[in-house]
């Protein structure tokens, strides 16, 4: 058979911060990516912010980094510094466009998130920001013209400022009780139009200020922010599924692959022991309870014990996911004695890499869809994969880009194998991005992912012209043959 399962949901996959733009319209609190600044593969962008005394600093704050910020630190605006969420792509004015071409190459599903300050401005409010809520009404309403099943991302590597700055982010048990009312709105407002719900996105790689709002993101404080996300997370699902039950949950998992860089014993073990770093998570969250191995992960961390109340046992045991959501773009190597990389790794010397340094391995798909799929048992759900660029485009705009078709077309097979041989249960794929739009991690524009290029630099200028790239009309005919013309 060399089609995908009848159904198959296929689209692309976005994140608030990295397409809307308009953080100071429609009412939008801030969020601490908002004094993120752009940066590079070599200068990493970093938090603007000012100590009492005028002194200005810059921490390091997405990704790959975690830096620490002092108690006393405060963010502030530099007027020579550019922030990318601010305008982004400006996706808060040109959805219906956006949409429409989506549309165009037969989308079925798009995976967005919503801003949790467009929803409530600092995070505490009595009542949500209607503004923000008829703008996603919209959002929503303009999908559902197109047969679109929205996916929705709650809370993706986000943190309302105030939040960050009065309670110590995801460190605070409180943030427990924010996130649920937060969930509630959404699933009161929305519930009856949205069937599919990521409760955060990467919950295994985010640490830190500008995803988590801690200031400080040693071993314990990144853990006990986790464990009080793994509440919230079951939580919303115990309570999602009373207000929709036909809602399905999900959590998202960076599960890029990670090989032991030998046959040597010690190397394949290690590789064991660092993998389990990510299976943490999952296993928590889609089995319900802590794995034999956490305290092993503890110690290795530095501490070695976090306090796990009963009652909070309950909650995970309840509050299981229906699904599991993993990004995947990349596969890398470890050997004994490397220290544990939650993502990334060294790079296999068998592989070809992205002018990013992120190696291509669609065989890695394929194994990681059978690594989840054999230990976990809940179907499977690809949200992020793609691959990002530097795009030449022509005095139209349009980009001839056959390198993403033959990225996206290696990828596919080795899906299809994973669900048509190996036997996986994988109910769709959405492609990061559908759209041009500024990386997360480096900030940058001239990192293209999208089907659909956007005239922009990486200081915000040009026209903001949308323009479908070749890969565009190919991928409107994969989905029209539900993969069979991959071959
Ligand atoms: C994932 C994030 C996305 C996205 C993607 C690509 O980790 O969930 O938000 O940006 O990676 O990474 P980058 O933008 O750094 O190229």
């Amino acid at each position: 058979m060399n089609t995908f399962p009848k159904g198959f949901l296929w689209g692309g996959a976005s994140a608030d911060f990295q397409v809307e733009g308009g953080f100071d319209e429609g009412g939008r609190g801030l969020l601490s990516h908002d004094y993120e600044t752009d940066g590079s593969l070599e200068e990493p962008r970093h938090h603007t912010m000012k100590m009492p005394d005028g002194t200005l600093i810059y921490p390091r704050s997405s990704f790959f980094y975690a830096d620490e910020v002092p108690p006393e630190a405060e963010p502030v605006f530099l007027e020579d510094a550019y922030y990318p969420s601010h305008k982004a792509v400006d996706f808060y004015h040109h959805y219906k466009e956006d949409i429409a071409l989506m549309a165009g190459m037969g989308f079925n599903v798009y995976r967005f998130s919503i801003c949790w300050s467009r929803i409530y401005p600092n995070g505490e409010e009595e009542q949500p920001n209607k503004e923000g809520l008829s703008f996603y009404r919209n959002v929503i309403n303009e999908l559902k013209k197109y047969g679109m099943e929205p996916l929705i991302t709650i809370c993706h590597d986000e943190m309302p400022m105030n939040l960050a700055l009065k309670y110590d982010g995801w460190s605070s048990r409180y943030l427990i009780d924010c996130y649920l009312k937060y969930c509630k709105t959404l699933f009161e407002h929305f519930g009856q139009d949205c069937k599919y719900w990521l409760t955060f996105n990467e919950i295994n790689a985010v640490k830190g200020f500008g995803p988590c709002g801690t200031r400080k993101s040693d071993g314990h404080v990144r853990y006990l922010a986790a464990h009080h996300m793994f509440v919230a997370s079951a939580k919303a699902v115990i309570l999602g599924h009373e207000m929709m039950p036909d809602a399905k949950f999900g959590t998202m998992y960076a599960m890029s692959e990670l090989y032991p860089a030998s046959c040597k014993s010690e190397d394949v073990f290690h590789a064991l022991l660092e993998r389990r770093e990510n299976w943490y998570f999952i296993d928590i969250m889609a089995r319900g309870y802590y794995p034999s191995y956490a305290k092993q992960i503890w110690k290795h961390h530095g501490f070695d014990h976090l306090e796990i109340s009963d009652e909070d046992k309950d909650i995970l045991k309840r509050g299981q996911l229906d699904f599991v959501s993993f990004s995947y773009y990349r596969s890398n190597i470890t050997q004994a004695g490397d220290p544990w990389f939650n993502v990334g790794g060294s790079i296999n010397p068998y592989l070809e890499t992205t002018p990013w340094g992120w190696p291509i391995d669609p065989l890695g798909l394929r194994h990681v869809m059978n690594t989840i799929y054999d230990r976990i048992q809940k179907p499977l759900f690809i949200v992020e994969n793609g691959l990002g660029v530097i795009d030449q485009a022509d005095e139209n705009g349009y980009v001839e880009d056959d390198y993403r078709i033959e990225y996206l077309k290696d990828h596919f097979k080795a899906m299809r194998d994973a669900i048509n041989e190996d036997g996986v249960d994988c109910i769709g794929y959405t492609m990061w991005a559908p759209i041009d739009l500024v990386s997360l991690s480096t900030g940058e524009m001239k990192k293209r992912y999208g089907f659909i290029y956007v005239d922009m630099n990486d200081k915000g200028e040009g026209s903001l012209k949308r323009t479908p790239k070749k890969s565009y009309y190919w991928m409107k005919e994969v989905i029209s043959s539900n993969g069979s013309s991959i071959d």
